[in-house]
Order: structure tokens, then C-alpha cells, then sequence
């Protein structure tokens, strides 16, 4: 039997309400004795709740009662609402304990949906993506993928990987008994159909991990190029030093900005330039460090003086950039070659500034936002989806059937690993239901 454990839910702090959720067993005589009898099934009950030593009353509480399993996590839970104030809590909570529940573990209601079948791992891991979503992009990745959108892809094909895998098990009976066969061509076609499906899954351009993390910005240039400014007027504060004195910025200043639903972290760095100042230098090298790591790079320059060869040079690593001519107040930006495109802006007239957001919201959009289909939203789920596309690769030229069931085999536990559900069981009951042979 599982304990009853308990934990406030609603956030930290001072709040007018706070919410107690129990699970367990014990979950019901536990009310009970707090509250009196049980009220009905997911209808809210106004109650006294009293210590059940001496009956003082703790609260007057609006209680919930969730019968398992169809609870969240499928045990018998309830749920206390009760006066915000810490006192009240930690009165209800010592009452809890007294009656035998204990503080719930981090994650552990959910880690119960998840061991009582309620939610694979995919919907769990999205439980906890929800509750830190910051953008409404993230929420609505976070939400659809809770909903079992991407539980149902990769369920999905790991029923159609246990039918190759029980397919193939068939062939290699079949060829023990001498009959003519085709089963492992047939199972040979789905796989190669399967694979071809997870490699296009995995050829997201980390779509989903980029939004679940935040997009990288780095705004890189010569020292005076005016990238401070820039990312102070992006930010809208004051957020780095600007000065006429090249080599102002040493480090690498960030500020979170949200673009088209997208969290973003734009840094501004230190301008390149040889320099003899070994604290300058060293913010060089943060700088092209920040741009090499960055998923989209703006390179500034200023209008009267032209694009720099240095930052020309690292923005041909990057996978987006946008190249921009600050101070076009002070002159007009030059014409460049046709392949660059380039926003013109100037920090003291505002000129431009829409149409760089504008650019950047795009980019952002075109990098991590949401589309028809489910994105894979964890560097977990990407190596366990790599491993199954290689195993399945592998089975198919295998050069003896047991090699090739052994590969299908490998591929189902990869996947397996991603929603948790490596259920043996279900394939011995596929291959003995399709085909049981008289045997
Ligand atoms: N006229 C004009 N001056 C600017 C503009 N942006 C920056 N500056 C000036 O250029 C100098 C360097 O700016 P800063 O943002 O510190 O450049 P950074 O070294 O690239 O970070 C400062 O004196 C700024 O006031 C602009 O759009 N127009
Ligand atoms: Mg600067």
C-alpha cells in the first residue's frame, strides 16, 4: 500500500487561499476525521475542519473529494482549500501528519499518475513544462503535448514497432519449420517506412526544445558599432553601458525578451577588436564564443563607418543572423552586396527599431514556433529517438533474422524510454494472437 501523502499546491507566499491536495489510500478515513462525512464525488463542500485530538476547529474549508482512480493520479485524493494564512496551513498540515500522511516528494503526484497508467512520461514531463511556462508559446507546447499529442505519435508507432518485431519473431518460426514465407520482407517495409517517419520527426531544426529553453541571441560588432544601444532599446532599460569609449563593454550583458510567444535571451558583448587589455580580450572571447553558440546573430555596425571584416567573418557560422546599420541618423547605411539583408536603425530617432523586432519575431517564430505537428521537446527524447532510428536501420540489413528481431527489439525499448511504457507483456500477446500457428 502506497502512504497518503499531502502537499500545498497553490504557489509560495502569502495568497487568500491555499490548496492541500492529498493521495493515498488512506485518503478517505483521513477526511473523514478532518472534516466529518465524505462529500460527494468532485463537488465542492463547505466544512469545519478540526484537529482530531482535541476538536478545536483548524478552518472552515472548501473541500474536494476525488475518488480513485479516475483522480489525477488515479488514487483516492482530495483537496482542502483553505484561509491563506501560513498559521492555518501549518495547523492543517501538523493535523495531517497526526492522522499519518506525509509531506509529498517533489513530483511525486505525478510521479503516481505516471505508475497508476494515468500519463506517460512525455504528458508528465509536460505537466512540469507547463507549470514553468513563462510565454504563451511555451503554454501552448506545454499544453498540447500534457494532452498526449506526442504520447500518441510515439505510442503509435511503438504498436506498429511490435508488430514488426512480433512479425519478424513469426519469420524466424517459420523458417524453422521450412514453410515459405514473406513476413520478414513485410516487416522489413514497415520498418524502413517507421524509420523514414522518426528521422523526419528528429529533422525538426529542435523546434520545440528551442521553445521549451529560449532562443539564443547574441548582438556581436566593432567596439562603437552601437550594439549596447541597440539592446538597451530592445529591452526597453537601460540594461548595458553606453559610451563613446571603445571597450565600454567587457562582458556579456543579457536580458530576457519574449518574441511572438518565444522566450529569448539577447546578449550584448564586448566589441571585436585586437587589444592589448587582457580583461578586454577576454571579452572577446566571450563574445565569439556567445555568437558561435547562439541560434541567431545580429551583427551591428554603424552607418558611417561601414560592415567589419571580424564580424562579417563570425556571422557566416551562425544559423540566422540579421545584419543591422546602427546610427543611420549620422548618415545613410551602405549598400551592400545582395545576399545581405539589413535593417538600417537608430537608437536616437527609434528608425528601424520596429522593423529589427519585427525581423527578430519572425526568426523566432521560423526557429521554435509551434506547427501543425508535435515537436520533440527534450535533448532526452531526441537521443532515444536517434537510437531507435539507427537500431531499426541496423535490423533492416541485419544479415540473420534473430539480428534483425534483436535490432526491431532495441528500437522498441529506445522508444520505450521516452514515454516510459516498455510493456514486454503487449509484445508476447501480439505475436500470440497474430500468429499462434497450432503450435
Ligand atoms: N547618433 C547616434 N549615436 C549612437 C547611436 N547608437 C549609439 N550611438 C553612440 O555611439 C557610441 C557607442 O555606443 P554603444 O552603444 O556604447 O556602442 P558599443 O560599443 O557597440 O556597445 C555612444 O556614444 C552612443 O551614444 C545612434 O543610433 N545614433
Ligand atoms: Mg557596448
Amino acid at each position: 500500500m502506497t502512504d497518503t501523502i499531502f502537499a500545498k499546491a497553490s504557489g509560495a507566499g502569502q495568497a487568500a487561499v491555499a490548496v492541500l491536495r492529498l493521495s493515498g489510500a488512506a485518503t478517505a478515513s483521513v477526511v473523514r476525521r478532518l472534516a466529518g462525512r465524505l462529500p460527494e464525488p468532485r463537488r465542492a463542500s463547505l466544512r469545519r475542519l478540526r484537529d482530531p485530538g482535541d476538536g478545536e476547529v483548524l478552518d472552515q474549508a472548501l473541500l474536494l473529494w476525488f475518488p480513485g482512480p479516475a483522480s489525477y493520479t488515479g488514487e483516492d485524493s482530495a483537496e482542502l482549500h483553505l484561509h491563506g494564512g501560513s498559521a492555518v496551513v501549518v495547523a492543517v498540515a501538523e493535523a495531517l501528519v497526526r492522522l499519518g500522511c506525509r509531506p509529498a516528494e517533489p513530483g511525486e503526484f505525478t510521479r503516481r499518475a505516471f505508475l497508476h497508467g494515468r500519463m506517460d512520461l512525455t504528458q508528465a514531463e509536460a505537466i512540469a513544462d507547463l507549470i514553468a511556462a513563462e510565454t504563451a508559446a511555451q503554454r501552448r507546447q506545454a499544453l498540447r503535448q500534457a494532452d498526449g499529442a506526442l504520447a500518441r505519435l510515439y505510442g503509435g508507432w511503438t504498436e506498429r514497432l511490435t508488430r514488426i518485431l512480433a512479425q519478424q519473431e513469426a519469420a524466424i518460426e517459420f523458417e524453422m519449420d521450412d514453410l515459405p514465407t514473406d513476413v520478414a520482407d513485410r516487416a522489413r517495409e514497415a520498418a524502413a517506412a517507421l524509420a523514414a517517419e522518426i528521422t523526419a520527426h528528429l529533422a525538426d531544426g529542435r523546434r520545440g526544445e528551442r521553445l521549451r529553453d529560449g532562443l539564443s541571441i547574441a548582438i556581436i560588432g566593432a567596439p562603437n558599432a552601437g550594439k549596447s544601444s541597440l539592446l538597451n532599446a530592445l529591452a526597453g532599460r537601460e540594461a548595458a553601458i553606453v559610451s563613446p569609449i571603445a571597450g565600454t563593454t567587457r562582458d556579456v550583458v543579457e536580458c530576457r525578451l519574449v518574441l511572438a510567444g518565444v522566450p529569448a535571451v539577447i546578449a550584448d558583448t564586448a566589441g571585436l577588436r585586437a587589444t592589448i587589455d587582457a580583461i578586454e580580450q577576454e571579452g572577446v572571447r566571450r563574445a565569439i564564443k556567445r555568437a558561435e553558440e547562439a541560434d541567431l546573430v545580429i551583427g551591428a555596425f554603424a552607418a558611417d563607418a561601414g560592415p567589419d571584416a571580424e564580424t562579417l567573418a563570425l556571422l557566416r557560422g551562425a544559423p540566422e543572423t540579421i545584419l543591422v546599420a546602427t546610427k543611420c541618423d549620422l548618415g545613410a547605411p551602405p549598400v551592400l552586396e545582395r545576399s545581405a539583408t539589413m535593417i538600417a536603425t537608430s537608437a536616437i530617432t527609434g528608425e528601424g527599431l520596429p522593423a529589427l523586432r519585427a525581423a527578430l519575431e519572425a526568426a523566432a517564430l521560423r526557429q521554435a514556433g509551434l506547427g501543425d505537428a508535435p515537436f520533440l521537446t527534450r535533448a532526452r527524447h531526441r537521443a532515444a529517438l536517434e537510437e531507435a532510428a539507427q537500431q531499426l536501420d541496423q535490423a533492416r540489413s541485419a544479415p540473420l533474422p534473430e539480428l534483425a528481431a534483436e535490432g526491431y527489439r532495441a528500437a522498441l525499448l529506445a522508444i520505450g524510454r521516452v514515454t516510459g511504457r516498455v510493456d514486454v507483456e503487449r509484445i508476447l500477446d501480439s505475436i500470440f494472437r497474430d500468429f499462434c500457428i497450432g503450435k
